[in-house]
């Protein structure tokens, strides 16, 4: 009997503890979720929509900010439009290709590696601080202006490693003579707390002519191609054959009502 009592208060003590473990563990579990950064939550970037030019950003290279360019190619062009009204443009020809490693933070050689044969390009970067979990995206699109021999590409470089995102031949999504990838997206989700860089890049390969042109945004733009405003000659002769056949039709209705 008296053990049975002992064993039953021993008992009672025993789910007394299990509730204040219980009670701790919700405590705990609340305040970790608490102060847990929400899911796929964008990290601060300065100015990321460029609707304030190129600040927070820096630059190498021809580099500027736009509300709408038209890069003409061999077959036409694209005009490129922002998200609201300021996007980046990068266009390839300026900088050296070991001044754009020096730029971008990169070991001499690392974009050779990436991107074979490049002689010179732009580049755009920015630093910022972030946790562990959020994301970051930017909308690019690229343009050639050059065509296949020659692979003029585009690239991103998070924190010292160099990713290709378009060329015209040779990695990420290749274009072709005078393509253009139209506004494609590029997300990146910080591995933990910490300061990170982010930039892009574009580059002319083999020589340094008919530069590739790159937009970025937060948001895509528009892509469309350029339409000629200058009629070709088939277009004159239509336009007079139809002409013609209307002064032929004027011409019966008048002699139907005469
Ligand atoms: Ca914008
Ligand atoms: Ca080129």
């Amino acid at each position: 009997m008296l053990e049975n009592n002992g064993e039953s208060n021993f008992t009672t003590q025993e789910v007394k503890v299990k509730n204040r473990m219980a009670l701790a563990l919700t405590i705990i579990s609340s305040v970790v979720v608490f102060h847990a950064p929400a899911y796929a939550s964008p990290a601060a970037l300065a100015n990321q929509a460029y609707e304030s030019g190129l600040d927070g950003w820096t630059s190498s290279g021809d580099v500027t900010a736009t509300s709408e360019s038209a890069v003409t190619t061999g077959a036409g062009g694209w005009i490129i439009a922002a998200h609201q009204s300021q996007m980046a443009q990068l266009n390839s020809g300026s900088t050296d290709a070991q001044s754009l490693d020096t730029f971008f933070g990169l070991q001499a050689g690392a974009l050779e590696a990436a991107v074979f044969d490049v002689t010179n390009g732009a580049g755009i970067q920015q630093t910022f601080t972030g946790l562990a979990g959020e994301t970051v995206t930017q909308y690019w699109d690229f343009v050639s202006r050059d065509y296949t021999g020659f692979n003029d590409s585009a690239f991103v470089v998070v924190n010292g490693a160099v990713t290709v995102l378009a060329s015209i031949e040779n990695g990420g999504i290749e274009v072709g003579s005078y393509g253009h990838t139209g506004w494609q997206s590029f997300t990146y989700t910080l591995p933990t707390n910490g300061t990170y860089t982010l930039g892009f890049g574009v580059v002319n390969t083999k020589d340094t002519i008919l530069d590739g042109a790159l937009f970025l945004d937060n948001q895509p733009g528009d892509t469309r191609p350029i339409i000629s405003a200058i009629p070709e000659p088939e277009t004159y002769a239509l336009l007079i054959a139809g002409l013609a056949l209307l002064g032929f039709v004027a011409k019966r209705k008048r002699s139907f009502a005469a």
